[in-house]
């Protein structure tokens, strides 16, 4: 699995276009400029969302424990609790939104109703809002979401965890009919909160060009995984190149870069000494020709 992974900033709420009663010049000459703009939008890219939920509709906007009956989701274990406006609400400006853990010590699985139809080449946006458990006690949760084959990444969350936007760009290497997934593993009624979460389609990149590069570049998986103390990344290139190579922890910072600069063809091979990190799940990116190359990597005590 290749990940082209890059951190967005967070988005505002679009402001809804108000009706116009009466044009002013400038206001047509605006007007005319958004219809043109999204047409040029519509033609130059396949930009869609496929999927998007904030869970603020559910059950006539009022929160209720162990809820079985999500619009989009099906739920195929465990149990949910739908909380916010003012019920068990670490978030009170955010509506209504999801304890993946709900009052029957089964964490849950989820998964969308809906299936997305993703096309080798697409890259695709996703983004999900998540926080630890946010209770008075101590506790670790993880996540696993998943989207088929593009897509899979785990999460382990402190319980003090606040919410994070979570952005991740995606291709799409095969043709695949696919529901999100997301694994809960956890298991004492408090577990991590889950609120917003689109996937959009914002672009789709020419396959004979991806192809040449994947050819070009081999991002291999860092022996051992996991590792305590430290791991070796290889890599391979086709041709030679101006490569740098980076690790950044879960929330895209960055946390080090272990190699930049003009590289010959041929195997290459970089040792990653732990240092300081805390155990969890990192990145590392081989940027190459505009194209960054990532794998996960984790670190246990
Ligand atoms: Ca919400
Ligand atoms: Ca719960
Ligand atoms: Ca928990």
């Amino acid at each position: 699995m290749i990940l082209q992974v890059s951190l967005v900033k967070d988005r505002s709420a679009e402001h809804a276009m108000p009706i116009w009663i009466k044009f002013s010049f400038f206001q047509t000459v605006r007007l005319l400029f958004m219809c043109i703009s999204g047409l040029f939008c519509f033609n130059a890219s396949a930009q869609a969302v496929l999927f998007e939920d904030n869970f603020d509709e559910e059950n006539n906007e009022i929160p209720i424990v162990n809820y079985d009956s999500l619009s989009h989701w099906d739920i195929l274990s465990g149990s949910v609790d739908l909380i916010g406006n003012g019920f068990m609400d670490a978030y009170p400006d955010r509506g209504l939104y999801l304890d993946l853990d709900g009052t029957t010590r089964e964490a849950a699985t989820l998964q969308s109703k809906d299936s997305l139809a993703l096309e080798r080449g697409d890259i695709l946006q996703i983004e999900f809002d998540l926080a630890g458990s946010v209770r008075s006690m101590p506790d670790t949760d993880s996540l696993l979401i998943s989207l088929g084959t593009s897509y899979s990444e785990l999460f382990i969350l402190e319980n003090e965890h606040p919410i994070d936007r979570y952005v991740r760009q995606v291709e799409v290497l095969e043709n695949e009919r696919v529901p999100i997934k997301l694994e809960h593993l956890g298991g004492d009624n408090f577990g991590v909160l889950f609120d917003f979460i689109r996937i959009e389609r914002v672009t789709r990149v020419n396959s004979d060009e991806s192809d040449d590069l994947n050819r070009a570049v081999t991002l291999f998986q860092n022996y051992p995984n996991p590792f305590s103390e430290s791991t070796q990344i290889r890599y391979f290139l086709d041709t030679p190149g101006t490569i740098r190579i980076r690790v950044f922890d879960a929330l895209g910072r960055l946390l080090s870069t272990l190699e930049e600069g003009h590289k010959n063809h041929g195997a290459h091979l970089i040792h990653f000494n732990r240092l300081q990190l805390a155990q969890g799940v990192y990145y590392y990116h081989l940027d190459f020709r505009g194209r960054s190359f990532i794998k996960q990597m984790v670190i246990i005590d």
